[in-house]
């Protein structure tokens, strides 16, 4: 880190000893994984710096950007509309986290088969390790799956009560649509509540094009990502993504634009991460928050390449952009509102839109085995996965199914059936 963040991290109420320790961990984690990787753009310098600030300059950043009055809003889903939270003058950042940290504190709170995302999203802040929760004004909830929906119930005695939640419906049907555009209604009034500012038209349309410029910068990443071989790795890639969620979002667009400049003359010059015989890998499934690294590390330490994620960190995050052209504040909410209910997220039912978005981008990025990972207990993905299988044997795709938590102690296992995969993959073996 740049300097000594000490004091702020006390002010914050985190537990100096217990960070420290957690830093030391992130940092080798970090080293062994990515920067051990050959021949990477120079543009990943910058998420590297960004990584390495993630609990110093950035929260230095938002806490000097909150002491000046401006609201920070916590999320946890892809389906809160960032373009709110930014035309009421908010900072959006997202809260999952994907790490096996506070495990035992938050098993007080939830049951041991409860998904990794939430026992560490309650973990770290039990163990007093996410500076993010802390500088929070407000917590948003979404009533998705059973576990986050009953989990956040818990989360808001334990913020202090900043956690307010947006009723999602299960089905996309006239109703819940209805339901929902009055969700973003409520969502709206709420930030103005907060904020003390309104919502007016030409804000509304400035945070929408801000948002939208960032999902067309990853969009044009997984672009850059369809081409064999590929300039840039599946590592880099799903950093970048994480990323997304918590950086400046002007910042981050410019410096993912500028990395895929680079990358463009990558493909001029044949300067590539990987070789034209890597088997290209498509993982869809639950989403791995930062800093969970460990599939795609596992494939592309096996001599694969991660060529995109049917996941909220991914894909679902940036495929649709915001239908911008609206005239009045009520058209721009019900634009949004709409926007939001293209993504396809296995808390919906029936959720076929996600199967036809596998088959696109298995083709698109020219796909040689799909992956489905689930979180161990996510059941919406976990039971998801019967379906997602069926699309693979359609389109003759290998498809191998992986549930799996946070922690390192099946990465023996995993590596060995991932191995066998590429091997079938290599001798074109059906699985
Ligand atoms: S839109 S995927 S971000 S709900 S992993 S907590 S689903 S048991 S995170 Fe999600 Fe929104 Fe859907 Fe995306 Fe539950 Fe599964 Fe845990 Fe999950």
């Amino acid at each position: 880190m740049s300097k000594d963040y000490k004091g702020m991290w006390s002010n914050l109420g985190l537990d100096l000893k217990a960070h420290d320790g957690l830093l030391a961990v992130l940092t080798d984690a970090y080293k062994n994984i990515y920067l051990s990787q050959k021949n990477r753009p120079e543009g990943m310098k910058y998420f590297d710096f960004v990584i390495s600030e993630v609990h110093g300059m950035r929260i230095e950043e938002i806490a000097t950007a909150n002491e000046k009055g401006r609201k920070v809003v916590g999320t946890f889903c892809l389906y809160v509309p960032e373009e709110l939270i930014l035309a009421a003058d908010g900072i959006c950042i997202g809260l999952c986290a994907g790490a096996d940290v506070g495990t035992d504190e938050a098993e007080k709170y939830v049951p041991r088969n409860t998904c990794a995302l939430i026992k560490a999203f309650m973990g770290f802040k039990l163990a007093g390790l996410c500076p993010y929760v802390q500088i929070t004004d407000l917590i948003v909830g979404e009533t998705t799956c059973d576990g986050k929906k009953k989990a956040y119930e818990i989360f808001d005695e334990i913020t202090g009560g900043k956690v307010y939640v947006m009723e999602l419906p299960n089905k996309k049907g006239p109703e819940g649509r209805a339901l929902w555009r009055n969700e973003v209604r409520r969502f709206a009034k709420k930030l103005e509540d907060l904020t003390g500012k309104k919502i007016d038209l030409q804000k509304l349309r400035g945070a929408s094009k801000v948002v939208n410029e960032k999902r067309k910068a990853l969009q044009r990443l997984s672009f850059l990502r369809s081409f064999n071989p590929s300039p840039v790795s599946g590592l880099d890639s799903l950093l970048i993504n994480q990323v997304s969620f918590y950086d400046d979002p002007v910042r981050f667009t410019a410096k993912v634009n500028e990395l895929c400049d680079e990358l463009d003359g990558r493909l001029k010059s044949g300067s590539m991460v990987t070789e034209k015989e890597s088997p290209r890998i498509l993982i869809s499934g639950s989403p791995m928050a930062i800093p969970n690294w460990k599939l795609h590390a596992i494939i592309e330490g096996s001599g694969a390449v991660v060529v995109g994620e049917e996941s909220c960190v991914g894909e679902r995050n940036f495929a649709t952009l915001l239908d911008e052209d609206f005239s009045s504040i009520e058209d721009g909410m019900e634009k949004i509102a709409d926007r939001y209910m293209t993504i396809n997220c296995a808390c919906f039912t029936p959720n076929d839109e996600r199967l036809t978005d596998i088959q696109h981008m298995a083709k698109r990025l020219r796909a040689d085995g799909l992956i489905h990972y689930a979180i161990q207990f996510c059941t919406p993905y976990m039971v998801e996965a019967f379906k997602v299988k069926k699309v693979a044997d359609a389109a003759k795709i290998p498809f191998l199914r992986i549930e799996t938590d946070y922690s390192m102690e099946d990465m023996g296992q995993l590596k060995t059936r991932i191995e066998a995969f590429l091997e079938m993959i290599g001798k074109g073996v059906r699985v």
